[in-house]
């Protein structure tokens, strides 16, 4: 038994129900937070990402401290380089003979620290992740003997599971398991998009966002912009408010892509459920509440607990089931480089222009602008699936490659052969137009397939289906696409593909 035990937090474990702190002794151990390089570098995180986290870990440092904890912080001054070297200083500093964690959300990570226990010298224990409400055995069980896992039978177990919106006698509320046919209205600014308020910065945000600003002079980010919750409490007003003023239009407009707006009515607090700041039981509870009160449609809250108790969950069981031989597939052999607009959002096609200037600039972008705008394009373009990847994870503010992998390799890209998704989201510029008002502001013209003003998604959406034709073959739900393709003349065919190779030619003319 060790007496004296140094507890390592993760800068994305910043809960009070984190396993290992659940058996702190106040008396005896020592809590670590650690700045380090090599967290802040393994990508080129958003800067909003890195300011939100170290800010978060500086205001958890000091809760801590004030409920009578020990506490060794090292900010990244300190020029400390990985968590093990903070580890083995922080252990020689407290005298700790052992260490104790929550496994960690990545599986880079993981396997470090689970040779920490031979380089430190010291026993390492690392306690199951219990932050999420399906454990990794209890998706292994789920998945076990499936021929196919789709969120949504996982989901409708997960409803049981949590009792969430359930009838009396466990069948679904109102009849129906989902209503996702109901969350998919375009945006033509059919209603007032509500102002949300932004937490006032203090002190300790203003320092992390200097110090930030100075270390990461080439990483994405716009600080003067910098508005996220940093602490339990303000991400539990920000929660309310979405509850409160979002949650009746959330369901209908989950799907619109929004000029004025880069929220609209979503919560954007994936941030917040992915650090520790939140728990997801109590936000589906809260949400399921409304509904209960007349807050809002079932449609609008069974949207969000499908995104929180289902997906989110779903995308983690995913992640640790196949990894890491998840990491390596490429289903269509996508292997063009990044263009170098990726980094600055420069480029014609306005929905795709303000999604990336919005995720750079603010680390944050809602799911159809990741998934049907900018994933959309990198399956059609054939963008290399290991960059698109490491970007995904780079540029948003609540990216960890738990969540980024399964969402961007699985959902967007395709490449892990359908074991997601049933069929490519592969859609045209048509797609995205009657989703909402990017069209009206753009040099090209949606209807249009080829020719100098044609939307380029047209053409490249055909040379998509044509180039994996016999792929996609096999897949039943394609069987109306490619046969509306084979019926068209074979001239009429060959000039889509050919312009489609020409407008991506110029697209990526100049890589990252
Ligand atoms: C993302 C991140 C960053 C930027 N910096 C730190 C850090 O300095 N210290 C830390 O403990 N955690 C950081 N994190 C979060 C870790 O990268 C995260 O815990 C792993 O990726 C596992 O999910
Ligand atoms: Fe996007 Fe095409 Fe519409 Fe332009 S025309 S905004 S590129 S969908």
């Amino acid at each position: 038994m060790c007496e004296k035990k140094l507890i390592l937090v993760l800068g994305d474990q910043l809960s009070f129900n984190n396993p290992a702190l659940q058996q702190v002794d106040p008396a005896a151990d020592t809590i670590l937070l650690a700045e380090v390089t090599e967290e802040t570098r393994y990508v080129r995180h958003n800067r909003h990402k890195i300011a939100l986290i170290f800010s978060a870990m500086r205001h958890f440092r000091d809760e801590l401290a004030a409920r009578g904890h020990t506490v060794i912080h090292y900010p990244l001054e300190q020029g400390l380089g990985t968590l093990q070297a903070a580890v083995e200083r922080a252990l020689a500093e407290s005298g700790a003979a052992c260490v104790h964690a929550c496994v960690p959300g990545e599986y880079r990570l993981h396997e470090s620290m689970m040779q920490w226990e031979k380089t430190a010298g010291v026993p390492v224990t690392l306690h199951p992740d219990s932050r999420f409400l399906a454990s990794t055995d209890y998706f292994r069980q789920w998945a076990r003997g499936r021929k196919q896992l789709r969120m949504e039978y996982f989901y409708r177990a997960m409803r049981k599971r949590y009792h969430l919106l359930l009838e009396e006698d466990g069948t679904p509320a109102g009849g129906r398991w989902n209503y996702d046919a109901e969350n998919r209205g375009g945006w033509r600014g059919q209603v007032t998009v509500p102002a949300r308020p932004r937490p006032q910065k203090d002190q300790v945000t203003l320092s992390v966002i200097r110090e930030v600003q100075a270390a990461f002079p080439d990483h994405p980010g716009d600080l003067e912009r910098f508005s996220y919750a940093v602490t339990a409490q303000q991400a539990q007003l920000e929660f309310d408010w979405f509850v409160e003023h979002a949650l009746g239009h959330f369901g209908t407009y989950q799907d619109a892509l929004a000029e004025e707006s880069p929220w609209l009515f979503h919560a954007v607090v994936s941030m917040y459920l992915n650090i520790g700041l939140l728990e997801p039981l109590a936000c589906c509870r809260q949400v399921e509440a409304a509904w209960r009160e007349g807050k809002c449609s079932l449609a609008d809250a069974e949207g969000f607990i499908r995104q929180v108790l289902g997906w989110r969950e779903y995308v983690r069981g995913i992640y640790w089931l196949f990894m890491p031989d998840y990491r390596e597939r490429n289903g269509f052999d996508a292997r063009e480089p990044l263009p170098s607009w990726f980094w600055n959002g420069q480029v014609e096609m306005r929905c795709l222009s303000r999604a990336l200037r919005q995720t750079l600039d603010l680390g944050y972008a809602h799911h159809i602008q990741r998934l049907m705008v900018i994933g959309n394009f990198a399956l059609l373009a054939g963008l290399d699936v290991r960059a698109v990847c490491d970007w995904y994870l780079a540029v948003y503010v609540d990216a960890f490659e738990w969540v980024e992998l399964p969402n961007t390799l699985g959902m967007a890209l395709h490449a892990d052969g359908g074991l997601m998704a049933s069929k490519p989201y592969a859609a045209s510029g048509k797609y995205i137009q009657r989703q909402g008002d990017h069209c009206r502001q753009c040099r090209y013209d949606p209807a249009r397939t080829t020719g100098e003003n044609a939307c380029p998604y047209n053409a490249l959406y055909w040379r998509f289906i044509d180039r994996h034709e016999k792929t996609l073959a096999g897949n039943g739900r394609m069987g109306l696409v490619l046969s509306n393709w084979d019926k068209r003349p074979r001239q009429e065919r060959r000039a889509i593909v050919e312009w489609g190779d020409r407008v991506l030619e110029q697209l990526l003319r100049d890589p990252a």
